[in-house]
């Protein structure tokens, strides 16, 4: 079921190893025609034309786009008690982990007299996308959201699509979980027009009572994945609203040396190829008798699993396989060039080689740390750059929601001593009020030249 391909033997740069690796992708230009009409709808129009999207696109009406308070405590008391208790350690351990990347002000004297302090301040009001649908993840409302709250950001809102078979409210357990984390806010509004709801705002229309007139104000940042329109939708608000990322379908790479556990690889890579028929699953190895156990393994395993289907296509497809490489060495360098959401290291010294790897999402280190535990409860965070981005961009953190502003404070001393390079710095540049800026401050120095 998993293709191969060969490096062994062959030197290649990073970028041949690109070429040369699966990968697949998703055409988000191919839907920007389509998105833009309803962007620049729900703009001119708000709730009424996220509705009307909704109704068309979806068949769904939510009975208002603000979901009622009662509606989240109604969904929070019918959870499943095991996964009620399993939010919240996940939600305990991600806080444990998001609580330690706040950033502390630095003051830095440059010269006696000149500092330059940074400032970390949380963006003021953000947005969530919860996608619905197949995919029903309140894992990801805990990733979205408990960086954000633990960046000290003070508005939050979640967007999550109006559910047919939930009386026209999105998913429960959605619900649940954003009750669970203390979020009263929350849209009943999906796909594309959602983004351009919490980019543009709107008031609501719906008939609930406490929901007709609600004001829904709009964000200054979104965040959090969704099919191809929402991504699509996002690329179009990106110069009115901040934007996490844009999301690619899921990847998981695992660099296994011959003594990895043929069982686990395969139900890893199995794991991740059930969120989606695009999934990405890669196994490098330098061993052609682990890929022959894999294959065989992975064979066995998609018959007993619960998405055949889903898992079969997505591991047959063009962006997954098995690449041969001829050492850890080797497979470090193309796990580098891949660099893939996440990635597992299954080799001897685990740690050691997983220290040496510099472009990944995530790295899981040795046989008991699993993607899908990093997916729930390991305390990192399951929002991670997709589609190579890992080798210039990180998943969400605290530092998503933060941001740093430089306070300049120079005294008149500090400033005089520094205003020769100003000004000739501004000469060379043929801004000379730039200069004269400096002097100008200074009443026994003429325009343009030297203080004294
Ligand atoms: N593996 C997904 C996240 C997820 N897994 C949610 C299960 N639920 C992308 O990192
Ligand atoms: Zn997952």
């Amino acid at each position: 079921m998993l293709s191969r391909t060969d490096l062994r033997g062959r030197a290649h740069t990073a970028a041949e190893l690109r070429r040369a690796l699966p990968r697949g992708g998703t055409d988000i230009e191919s839907v920007l025609a389509t998105v833009a009409p309803v962007v620049a709808a729900v703009r001119d129009d708000g709730v009424r034309a996220a509705l009307d999207f909704g109704a068309r696109f979806d068949g769904v009406t939510p009975p208002s786009v603000r979901v009622p308070a009662q509606v989240l405590e109604q969904a929070l008391g019918a959870v499943d008690p095991t996964v009620r208790t399993a939010l919240e350690e996940s939600i305990r351990r991600a806080r444990i982990v998001h609580a330690d990347q706040r950033r502390s002000t630095t003051r830095t004297e440059v010269v006696p007299g000149g500092s330059v302090t940074e400032k970390w301040i949380p963006v003021a009001r953000v947005g969530l996308y919860v996608p619905g649908g197949n995919a029903v993840y309140p894992s990801s409302v805990i990733m979205n959201v408990v960086p954000a709250q633990e960046a000290g950001v003070a508005s939050l809102v979640v967007a999550s699509p109006p559910q047919a078979a939930h009386g026209g409210w999105p998913h429960p357990t959605i619900l649940a979980a954003c009750a669970l984390l203390g979020i009263d806010e929350v849209w009943a509004v999906g796909g594309a027009q959602a983004v351009a709801l919490l980019t543009y705002g709107g008031t609501d229309i719906g008939a609930t009572e406490n929901s007709a007139g609600a004001e829904l104000a709009p964000v200054d940042l979104i965040t959090g994945p969704g099919n191809i329109y929402v991504t699509a939708a996002k690329r179009l608000c990106r110069s009115v609203v901040g934007i996490d990322s844009e999301a690619g379908p899921t990847e998981i790479a695992i660099l296994a040396d011959g003594d990895a556990d043929a069982t686990a690889v395969a139900a890893d890579l199995i794991s991740q190829a059930e969120h989606d028929v695009l999934a990405a699953s890669v196994l490098v190895t330098d061993s052609v008798d682990l890929a022959d156990r894999v294959d065989a393994e992975v064979a066995a395993q998609v018959e007993t699993t619960r998405h055949t289907e889903r898992v079969r296509t997505a591991l047959s497809g063009a962006q997954s396989g098995i690449v041969l490489v001829d050492d850890i060495d080797h497979g470090i360098a193309v796990v580098d060039a891949y660099a893939a959401e996440h990635l597992e290291i299954q080799t001897a010294d685990a740690p050691v080689v997983a220290d040496r790897v510099r472009n990944a999402g995530a790295i899981f280190v040795g046989r008991y740390s699993p993607v899908s535990l990093g997916d729930y409860c390991a305390g990192s965070n399951h929002v991670l750059p997709t589609s190579g981005s890992a080798r210039h961009s990180s998943g969400l953190s605290v530092q998503t929601f933060l941001r740093g502003v430089h306070i300049v404070d120079y005294d008149r001393a500090a400033l005089a001593e520094v205003a020769p390079h100003v000004v000739a710095l501004a000469q060379a540049e043929d801004l000379p009020a730039h200069g004269d800026a400096v002097t100008a401050r200074f009443v026994d120095v003429p325009a343009s030249g030297s203080p004294v």
